[in-house]
């Protein structure tokens, strides 16, 4: 009889989460309990590393602390030479710029075969980028920035015998709490070779435009064109995990995410590797139609890919509703960023959301 109970109990727990347990928050409180990550070990990163992956240890090599340094070195006394070498750098990748609208960091450019590479860096990971006949190309590499550190400079082509041969280290990433972007990092196995087969990364399984690497560790199909089937393939959806839906709360949802800014308005639908990523299993949220591209991850680790248990890709988030006690039409929210959060009160009038800030505060 027990037994029964408590099968009877596990299944309750295990689907009983229903839209009203996802977006509402009771009025008890839920406090947030920061939980301490224990940083892996070299094993444990290796034991994880994806099957796609070598990695071979150098003899020779230029080492994390001097990279590391070298490219965060900025000589508070020669701003004119540093500004040159900004303009320098701007200039020598102005062509992969402009064809991916501004949405990665480069390094490391190569002629190859009348392709060009670079290595791109963006707040979801790390990729390599081609252009081929001027048309611009994006593989997304999987190696998440908690574990694998890319040298900035890299002394080889980076693209040799069909390979992407990247020199770096492994490294440990410890979260400062209450210093939002503060990371501090230290290599905990230096002078390795990272090496990738370009048909590895390359292969693109549906033709979607995004690389299996990356639909693989986003949480989308790497077998569908249209991983939510509402009709927009994914790389040209802005929500692509969800279908987008009209209703009440969605509209007070896609009336507090981030907006572009007018002046990129043109090119923002083009920036095709440009994530917003949000953890949130509340369906009225999972089913916006942003702005700006959005990918919704499930807020339980434990459902999510290897490289976002991992990886730390989330920049902001929006809190479930607290209801009014009085009025049925009034909620409280809370709204986070990296470097704010925002409070509001919400109030649904005459089919329209009347939306109040009541505290704001900038970290
Ligand atoms: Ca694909
Ligand atoms: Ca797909
Ligand atoms: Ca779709």
């Amino acid at each position: 009889m027990k037994n029964i109970y408590l099968l009877v109990f596990l299944v309750f727990i295990s689907c009983g989460k229903s839209i009203e347990d996802n977006c509402f928050q009771d009025n008890a409180d839920e406090a947030e309990v920061y939980k301490e990550e224990v940083p892996f070990t070299v094993q444990e990163i290796l034991s994880h590393k994806p099957d796609y992956l070598t990695i071979s240890k150098l003899k020779k090599y230029r080492s994390f602390k001097e990279d590391s340094i070298s490219s965060h070195f900025y000589d508070i006394n020669n701003e004119k030479e540093e500004l040159r070498k900004y303009e320098d750098h701007k200039k020598y990748y102005a062509k992969f710029d402009s064809l991916f609208n501004g949405q990665f960091a480069f390094s490391s450019k190569q002629f190859l075969d009348g392709k060009e590479y670079a290595l791109a860096k963006n707040e979801l990971g790390f990729w390599l980028v081609k252009i081929e006949n001027d048309k611009p190309y994006a593989y997304f590499l999987g190696l998440s920035f908690s574990h694998y550190y890319i040298n900035e400079v890299q002394t080889d082509p980076i693209v040799k015998n069909g390979k992407l041969q990247l020199l770096g280290s492994l490294v440990q990433i410890i979260k400062v709490p209450g210093l939002p972007g503060y990371d501090d990092y230290s290599a905990i196995d230096d002078g390795r070779l990272f090496s990738i087969k370009l048909s590895d990364l390359e292969k693109d399984s549906d033709n979607d435009g995004y690389n299996d690497i990356f639909e693989e560790s986003f949480g989308l199909n790497p077998d569908s064109e249209d991983s939510d089937s509402d009709g927009v393939d994914d790389f040209n959806d802005l929500n692509p995990l969800f279908k987008s839906e009209k209703n009440k709360f969605t509209s007070l949802f896609e009336q507090l995410l981030p907006k572009y800014a007018t002046s990129v308005g043109q090119n923002f639908k083009k920036m095709n590797y440009y994530f917003v990523v949000y953890d949130n299993d509340c369906e009225y949220f999972q089913h916006v139609n942003p702005e700006l591209r959005t990918i919704i991850i499930p807020e339980e680790t434990s459902k999510r890919s290897y490289y976002l248990r991992v990886t730390d890709v989330i920049n902001g988030g929006i809190s479930k509703m607290k209801k009014d006690k009085k009025n049925p039409d009034k909620f409280y929210i809370l709204k986070w960023g990296s470097s704010s959060t925002t409070d509001y009160c919400v109030e649904f009038i005459n089919g329209k959301w009347k939306i109040n800030i009541t505290s704001s505060t900038v970290v």
